[in-house]
Parts: C-alpha cells; sequence; structure tokens
C-alpha cells in the first residue's frame, strides 16, 4: 500500500507561526494544487467542457432559434451516459487503448411551451435524436428564468401597490420562486409561486417574509397569470438576523485555537483530468447540473492481488425531498419542494471558499452547466478535494497478557473527502464522501443555512390561540415550520464486478435449546437471504435492524465467503405524511429506506426525469412496482438520509450544521484487514517555542 503522505504539524501558542496564520494565504499558497491547469484528453464520463457545452449550442441553433425572445430555453444540458459496458471494457483495457464511447449531450429544452428532449452527437456534430416530450411534470427551473419572473413581480403594478399598502419600500423587496407542487389539480401550465421578502436592515432575506399575496407566474409565457392580496400579516424584525462577523456586536464567543495541517511532501492524492488517485482508491468525480458532485469508477487496490478492484460505478445525489408542515394556509400546503428536479442541485451548488468550506490542504475543481440560453456558465471552485486528518484511530491494539511484552500498535486515520455545497434557497447542504484506506467509502450530508419561516402576532408561546403553529416561535412574530429533509442517493455499486445480489440478514433471537446443557437461555443469530425481486429488496429501517449487503455472488474469498458491501445506515427515519397525500405520491421514493432496481439506464432520478409539478407516474416506486428481478444482475441501490426537523432556537438566525450519512463498508471483500501493512506515518512537530503572551 502506498504511504500515506501526511505529515501533522502541530500549531500552539507560538509566535512565528502566527504570523505565518494571519498571512494563511501566502504561507498555503506554497502547496496548493497546481495540477489543475493540465487539462487532460476526456475521460467518457467527463463532464460537459464549456468547449462542448458552445458546440452543443451552435449545433442546436443551426436548427431552432434559440433564446428567450424564441421562447426556446435549455432547462438541462449534461453528458449522455454513455453505454455502461462500453465505459467498463474501455476503463479495465491496459492503457485504455479501446475506442472510448462516443460523446453526446443530452438536453431538455422547452420550446414554445413544449419539452423537447434532443441528443447531440460530438464527433459528428449533429442532433442524432429530438423529439417532443409526452407525459406530466416539467424540466428544472434555470437560474434565469427565476430572475426574469422576479424581475417581471417587482415592476408589475398591483404588487408595487399592494408593497406600498403596507408601507413598505418595494426597492427593499426580494423575491423568490417556489415550486407549486401537485394537489390533484389538471394543469397544462409551468408555473412557479412567487414569494416576497423584505430587506430593509438584514441581509437574511428568508426570515422576512411578507405573507399574504398569492402570486403566481406563468414561465413559459413570463406573466403574472394570478394576483391576490389576500391580507396584511405581520412582519418579522430585521433586528437579530445579522449573521456578518463584521456587524455583529459583542459579546462574541472564546475564540477558536487555530491550526493547521501542513503536508511537507504535498498531498497524497494526485488529480489527473478528473480521475482522482489517492492511497489504495482510484475514482472519477464528475458535475452535473441537477445531480452536482459525481463519483464513478471508484475502485480500490487489492495488494494481494495486486490491481484495482471495483467497488462503485456511480453514486450522487438523485433528489431531496422537503415538504413543510403547515398545511391550512394557502401559502404554505403547497411548500414540499422536490430540491434537485426543482432547482437543480448542481445548479445551486456554490463556490467553496478557500480555509473555511474546505481546509488549506484542499484542491478545488470548477463546475460549468448550460444557462437558460444556452451559453456556458462557470461556477469556480464548485468542489473540493482534501485529506482530513480528523484525530480519529484507524486501528489499534495493545498486548498486554504476555509476560515480560508489552505491545501497542496504533494507526492513525486518514480519509479523502470530495466535497460540495449545494444552496437551494434558505437551506445549505454539505455532501461529502469520504474515502477510506480500509475500503470505506462514507457519505455525509450536512444541514446548515436559514429556516424557512412564517409571520405571526405572537412574540410568546402562551399567547398561542390555536391548537397548533405548526412549527416553534423560534424569535419575535416568527414561527420556523416543522418539515423533512429526505435526501436520496443513487448508488450503483459494481461489487468486484457488474452481477451483484443483493442480501439481506436478519438477527433472529433464539431460545437455547435444554439439549445444549448451557445455563444460557437466549442467543442470536443470523438469517440471511438473498433478494430475488425488487419487492423482496425493499427495506423500512427498524430498530431491528437487517444487515444489507450488496455481494457479488460469483466472486468467494479464499474461505468461501462472497465478497461485498454492507450499507451502514444513518439515523432511522421515514415518512410522516400519509401514501395518499400528493407530496407523498410524488416522493413515493421515500415510502423505503432501502429499495433496489436492475441497472437502467434511464432511471436516475428517483421523482422522475420531470419533477416540477409532476404527478409521481415516473418515480422510483413506481419502476420498482415492476419486480424485475435482481439476483446476480447489475444491480443500483437507492438509500434515504432522512430528518425530521423541528426547528428550534438554536437554528436562529442560521443553523449550526445537523449531519447525517451513511457508509458502504467492505465485508469479506478482503482476505483480511486491508489496512494492516500501512505504513508508519512520519510525526513532524513544531520545534518548542515561547508563547506569545
Ligand atoms: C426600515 O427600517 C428602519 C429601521 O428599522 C425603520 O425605521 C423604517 O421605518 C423601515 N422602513 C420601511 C419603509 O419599512
Ligand atoms: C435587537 O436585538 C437585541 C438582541 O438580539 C436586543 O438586545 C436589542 O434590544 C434589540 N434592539 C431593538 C431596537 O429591538
Ligand atoms: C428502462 O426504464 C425505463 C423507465 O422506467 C423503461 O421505460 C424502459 O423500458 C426500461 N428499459 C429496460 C430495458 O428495462
Ligand atoms: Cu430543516
Amino acid at each position: 500500500m502506498a504511504q500515506l503522505h501526511i505529515t501533522i504539524l502541530i500549531i500552539s501558542s507560538c509566535f512565528l507561526f502566527f504570523f505565518f496564520l494571519n498571512n494563511i494565504l501566502i504561507f498555503s499558497s506554497i502547496f496548493v494544487i497546481t495540477s489543475l491547469s493540465f487539462i487532460p484528453l476526456s475521460h467518457p464520463l467527463d463532464p460537459l467542457t464549456e468547449t462542448e457545452l458552445k458546440l452543443v449550442l451552435k449545433i442546436i441553433k443551426e436548427t431552432y432559434p434559440v433564446g428567450p425572445s424564441h421562447w426556446f430555453t435549455f432547462q438541462y444540458v449534461g453528458l449522455n451516459e454513455p453505454d455502461k459496458s462500453r465505459v467498463l471494457s474501455w476503463h479495465s483495457a491496459p492503457d485504455q487503448n479501446v475506442i472510448p464511447p462516443a460523446r453526446q449531450a443530452f438536453v431538455i429544452a422547452r420550446d414554445k411551451g413544449k419539452t423537447r428532449e434532443i441528443i447531440v452527437d460530438f464527433s459528428s456534430r449533429v442532433i442524432i435524436s429530438d423529439k417532443i416530450r409526452v407525459g406530466n411534470g416539467f424540466p428544472m427551473l434555470t437560474i434565469d428564468e427565476q430572475q426574469a419572473a422576479t424581475a417581471l413581480i417587482l415592476k408589475f403594478k398591483p404588487f408595487r401597490a399592494s408593497i406600498k399598502r403596507r408601507g413598505l419600500d418595494v426597492l427593499e423587496v426580494v423575491v423568490t420562486s417556489s415550486t407549486m407542487g401537485w394537489f390533484g389539480e389538471k394543469h397544462t401550465e409551468r408555473l412557479i409561486k412567487a414569494m416576497p421578502f423584505y430587506l430593509n436592515g438584514s441581509v437574511n432575506t428568508y426570515l422576512r417574509p411578507i405573507e399574504g399575496m398569492r402570486i403566481i407566474v406563468n414561465l413559459d409565457k413570463m406573466k403574472v397569470t394570478t394576483f391576490k392580496d389576500r391580507f396584511m400579516g405581520p412582519l418579522p424584525k430585521a433586528n437579530g438576523t445579522e449573521y456578518r462577523f463584521s456587524k455583529l456586536k459583542p459579546p462574541f464567543g472564546t475564540s477558536l485555537q487555530n491550526a493547521i495541517i501542513f503536508q511537507p511532501d504535498g498531498p497524497g492524492f494526485k488529480i489527473d483530468g478528473h480521475i482522482v488517485r489517492w492511497v489504495n482508491w482510484e475514482f472519477h468525480m464528475s458535475f452535473d447540473v441537477r445531480a452536482g458532485l459525481v463519483i464513478s469508477l471508484a475502485s480500490i487496490f487489492d495488494m494481494d492481488m495486486n490491481k484495482y478492484r471495483q467497488v462503485l460505478y456511480k453514486g450522487h445525489l438523485s433528489e431531496m425531498f422537503v415538504p413543510y408542515m403547515d398545511p391550512i394556509s394557502d401559502d404554505w400546503y403547497s411548500i414540499t419542494y422536490l430540491d434537485c428536479g426543482d432547482f437543480g442541485c448542481g445548479q445551486s451548488a456554490v463556490s467553496l471558499e478557500p480555509y473555511t468550506d474546505c481546509p488549506a490542504n484542499a484542491a478545488f475543481m470548477d463546475g460549468v452547466f448550460a444557462s437558460q440560453d444556452g451559453t456556458p456558465t462557470k461556477v469556480s471552485n464548485v468542489m473540493c478535494i482534501f485529506e482530513k486528518y480528523a484525530g480519529n484511530i484507524m486501528w489499534r491494539h495493545t498486548e498486554a497478557e504476555i509476560p515480560g511484552l508489552k505491545i501497542t500498535e496504533v494507526r492513525p486515520d486518514v480519509s479523502l473527502v470530495v466535497r460540495m455545497v449545494t444552496t437551494v434557497g434558505n437551506y445549505d447542504y454539505i455532501v461529502d464522501y469520504e474515502f477510506k484506506p480500509s475500503g470505506s467509502i462514507k457519505v455525509g450530508v450536512g444541514l446548515t443555512g436559514v429556516l424557512e419561516v412564517k409571520p405571526v402576532e405572537y412574540v410568546h408561546r402562551s399567547e398561542i390561540k390555536e391548537d397548533d403553529i405548526y412549527g416553534t416561535i423560534v424569535a419575535d412574530n416568527t414561527v420556523a415550520v416543522n418539515h423533512d429533509h429526505f435526501v436520496t442517493f443513487r448508488l450503483d455499486l459494481d461489487v468486484d464486478g457488474k452481477e451483484n445480489s443483493f442480501v439481506r440478514t436478519k438477527r433472529v433471537t433464539k431460545r437455547t435449546p435444554k439439549s445444549f446443557g448451557t445455563p444460557r437461555k437466549s442467543y442470536w443469530t443470523t438469517n440471511r437471504k438473498i433478494a430475488k425481486t425488487e419487492a423482496e429488496a425493499r427495506v423500512k429501517l427498524g430498530l431491528r435492524a437487517e444487515e444489507l449487503m450488496v455481494v457479488n455472488p460469483n466472486r468467494r474469498t479464499k474461505h468461501g465467503n462472497e465478497v461485498g458491501y454492507r450499507l451502514l445506515h444513518g439515523s432511522v427515519s421515514g415518512p410522516l405524511l400519509t401514501e395518499d397525500d400528493y407530496p407523498q405520491i410524488r416522493a413515493a421514493f421515500t415510502n423505503y429506506n432501502v429499495w433496489i432496481t436492475p441497472y437502467n439506464k434511464s432511471e436516475v432520478w428517483a421523482s422522475g426525469l420531470y419533477a416540477d409539478r409532476s404527478k409521481g407516474d415516473d418515480t422510483l416506486a413506481v419502476w420498482s412496482l415492476r419486480n424485475r428481478k435482481i439476483e446476480n444482475k447489475d444491480i443500483v441501490m437507492w438509500y434515504t438520509v432522512g430528518f425530521h426537523h423541528v426547528p428550534c432556537q438554536e437554528d436562529f438566525p442560521t443553523m449550526p450544521t445537523l449531519s447525517s450519512g451513511f457508509e458502504l463498508r467492505p465485508v469479506n471483500f478482503f482476505e483480511q484487514n486491508p489496512v494492516l501493512k500501512t505504513k508508519l506515518i512520519k510525526i513532524t512537530t513544531t520545534p518548542k517555542c515561547t508563547p506569545s503572551n
């Protein structure tokens, strides 16, 4: 195994180093990665480049007049996923001397009120497929059309009059867009609901909603179709919503001691185009406007076999379902977002701040996507990669039982993190893929940002007249509404090859038979079952959790165990809405925590390819009803990380990160502890120096 290239330099209160820490940019730039400037030949799974996006625009322009003025807009442009078997044969060929699969773009456009699906081939430079889509649901909203809708409302006379009537200044109003969901109505129009907020002394937009107006915009006509000023409610105060450090007033919290990870030999990972190699891992990282960060072709080097072994063909965020729980008010009942399908988790991904979003030893990668008019938009530093030294122990043992000999062996843990942050309106979601030398992939989901709140008359619980206010009073005139976050991942595991099976192992309690002659009355043992069809693989997690494993039935260890990877799930939560409720029908992919489907190139988005205003007829739950065979097949695992969020005062005015996640961990994949022979890290500490104060 390659040595972990990390040396830890611990800097305490040392004057010399304080100087450096104040000049952290200069200090750290010494070891910031420069390998990103290298432009490689494209890998079949690379995201579309700026050049390719321009080419897509050029080719489509030859057939259609494009742009908002022609009512022809680009709602999604991404890589048309190449045939998996071709990618795999290209990937496994020595020196990759097999012709890579053709690069193509998949485009979803709105063309005069219709949805058009276009495939563009880059080598022949032509449209190879072009069809009008029939069916429910609409494509992702673009940033540009949301901004156009906002501008429209700010100029809309009845709206301005309503703002004035409230004694507010229209120059201080920010308008955001909320998707409509679907509540049983027949609909054919792409509508959004506009939500106005008031700044005037605050930069925390979402905490000052102006309620009482129902404003609906038709995005395909760019017209306000409904405007009703129903009532004038209270407006939460600006005071207390500040979160910029420069504007906050004392008292301040105790400062945290500074520390830095210094890697004198540089980072231990290498980036070659979009391929990352680190210790025993190799994977490809990409960016998609809907999913955000995508990990592909993750494989781990097996020292005993002297080769890389496949683990994860592709893993990414598939959808986030965020339903709010105020069912009675017209402003609120419809707030049931499908964040990735509605707003794009990649489109909403933000530039990461060096040193704070990602540590000083991070390398960054940009993302690029097509804006509404087809021109490329770049988001710099949208993903980062860094080695994480969290102070954990990889493994250890102290042997104290041997007379006259005391042995202690410890290996500190280091992992490699790939991160993105997507800010979908008020919420910031941190998504981490953490690779461990032991073979684990830990996926972390962190929730932070700002709550979605509802203005009320109340400033104290004792004033509440209703039975239920559907949330918590977190500030004067401010109720933060109860809601969920269901974060669904698509995990196309290929454990040591494509053909895999899903195994559920129950732990069952047994009575000890009297005939055993021991005083033990009970024990537990395992009951292993291979899921043969999709129905047998739907899992609702409970207190008596099962062991859930994806195994390769065609590969066994020396001792006859099937090689596998286990899903170690995070906190257990499932939907609390009834299955006949409209949002839950659209998000029926959350009805189970785990699903397995046979691989199908077009089954990628758990909420369906068209999530906005969808009717739930193209979800994972519907695909799964086909009850296909999944034993010894190329299978895909879907896992949902769920949070039920009853807001509290600490979540105001911004929310400290709430974390959950899961782990994919090898089980009988290796013959023995794969990190047994990890070389020792060379420890460097600073010379002693005197405290500066
Ligand atoms: C804006 O905020 C200031 C300070 O809180 C307040 O005095 C003023 O009335 C507000 N103006 C409007 C138009 O809301
Ligand atoms: C603003 O809020 C702070 C506490 O967050 C409070 O001490 C102060 O009195 C408030 N000021 C006004 C004008 O309400
Ligand atoms: C793949 O999935 C789509 C959507 O569920 C379905 O229409 C199609 O028939 C599937 N293809 C195969 C080969 O099963
Ligand atoms: Cu929340």
